[in-house]
């Protein structure tokens, strides 16, 4: 059965949670606490070079490690990522615009503010800021008069960009900004096989 190493509360790791979900795919899961650095014991730095989550162990026992990575393996010869190397290229091209330009400014702020460990560092929350909301108004633009961000369908581009973008609140982004990123987002969450980042108890 595949396996995923993740944490409770990693963005990267939920995109996975929610593809695997949509796959219908059984996996196990492996939750790791970052605050106690679990990601630094030596067993687990055996199945991730970078000592991080997301990591997919398959059945043969073999790792794949990075979220962009691990949605577009798991998500070859589904409808989640076209055929067509054109299209795949336009979902690959958000995969890396992701990583580049919006999960680390909303990532570590969101952190710090979940924490509780932001005083002190208001100037590099803002510096953060500045970057995430530059990166924002583009994917805003983009979305302004689109369903989705590549071709008209859902696809793992939409997994990838939604986890980080929806989270944003959470590290201190005023997101009413931003009213088509609002709309995909409510899109996003109503897709068959969707999951929560914690489920609601109950
Ligand atoms: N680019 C990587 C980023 C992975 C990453 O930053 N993971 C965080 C949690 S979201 C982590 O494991 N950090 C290590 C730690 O805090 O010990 C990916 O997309 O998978």
């Amino acid at each position: 059965m595949l396996r995923l190493y993740d944490s409770r509360l990693s963005g990267n790791s939920w995109k996975v949670r929610i593809l695997l979900s949509q796959l219908g795919l059984p996996y196990e899961r492996i939750t790791l606490d970052l605050v106690k650095h679990e990601t630094q014991d030596p067993a687990f730095r055996k199945l991730s070079r970078f000592a991080r989550v997301p990591v997919l162990q398959l059945d043969n026992g073999q790792t794949i490690v990075e979220s962009g990575a691990i949605l577009l393996y798991l998500a070859q010869g589904t409808p989640y990522l076209p055929d067509d190397p054109f299209v795949r290229a336009q979902v690959t091209s958000w995969l890396f615009f992701e990583q580049a330009d919006l999960q680390k400014p909303i990532a570590i702020p969101r952190v710090w503010h979940l924490r509780g460990l932001t005083s002190g560092r208001e100037q590099e929350i803002q510096r953060f800021h500045a970057e995430g909301y530059a990166a924002l108004e583009m994917l805003e633009g983009w979305l302004d008069g689109r369903t989705w961000l590549v071709e008209e369908r859902y696809t793992v581009a939409d997994t990838a960009v939604f986890a980080y973008v929806s989270l944003a609140s959470e590290g201190g982004y005023e997101m009413d900004r931003f009213p088509s990123i609002g709309e995909w987002i409510a899109r996003v969450k109503g897709q068959t096989g969707w999951v929560e980042l914690i489920p609601q108890a109950g």
